[in-house]
């Protein structure tokens, strides 16, 4: 199976978990896209649900596949949502999240979910969170120099996300900038989200701790599901 297979495999399965009548989020990404095909899918076939987008990318896919949409002003809780990550910490599912650039949204619709499902391909699975893959944080674009310094002093080393056609910063859906941050290595997880959420500047980072339920992954091997240990 390619990249692409396992993540749809994933995706797919998550979807089981959807019940007729729910507010769901929809996530954002290559695998959160699939998702969004398969609930297209259901709903062609009689799923009721009212979806909750986490980026302009999903709302556009979601619509293309007639998905009734809905606003926090109607549903300011959500029952459950499903979105990839980035990494996933074996035992713990702490996650980084927001290399696809939507991790305000996400985060706003995570903490208004009841359950986090979270689907992944092996490739994510880490034994140690950030070891591999840098954090991003969404910062208001005045100042952006001062915030990543003042981001060094927890030990990052800030890197201002281009985007894809080059030349210019990466403009999030909310009009922001994203500082990529790479750490020697992440010993407490949940004080590190707080320190770079309290820093002046910062709006949100894509570190997810303690949110996510469930994980679904895709491998060679079949489709498996982590639940949290604690
Ligand atoms: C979007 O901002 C991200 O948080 C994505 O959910 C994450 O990057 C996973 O994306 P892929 O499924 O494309 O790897």
């Amino acid at each position: 199976m390619d990249r692409d297979e396992l993540k749809r495999a994933a995706a797919y399965r998550a979807v089981d978990f959807v019940k007729d009548g729910m507010v769901l989020g929809l996530g954002t990404g290559s695998t959160a896209y699939f998702v969004v095909e398969e609930v297209g899918r259901r709903v062609t076939q009689g799923l009721s649900v009212i979806c909750i987008p986490t980026s302009e990318r999903t709302a556009a896919q979601a619509r293309g596949l007639n998905i009734p949409l809905t606003g926090f002003d109607k549903h300011p809780t959500i029952d459950l949502t499903i979105d990839g990550a980035d990494e996933v910490e074996r035992g713990t599912l702490n996650l980084i999240k927001g290399l696809g650039g939507a991790l305000l949204r996400e985060k706003i619709v995570a903490a208004a979910s009841r359950e986090l499902v979270i689907v992944v391909d092996e490739t994510k699975i880490v034994d140690h969170l950030g070891d591999h893959t840098a954090i991003p944080v969404e910062v208001v674009q005045f100042g952006w120099q001062a915030t990543a310094a003042a981001l060094t002093k927890f030990g990052a080393t800030p890197v201002l996300r281009q985007a894809a056609d080059g030349g210019k910063p990466f403009v999030t859906d909310s009009g922001n900038y994203i500082l990529d941050c790479r750490f020697a290595g992440i010993t407490e997880p949940a004080l590190l989200e707080k320190q770079i959420g309290m820093t002046v500047g910062v709006v949100e980072s894509g570190l997810f701790i303690g949110r996510a339920s469930a994980v679904v992954i895709a491998s060679e091997a079949g489709v498996g599901i982590m639940k949290r240990v604690n």
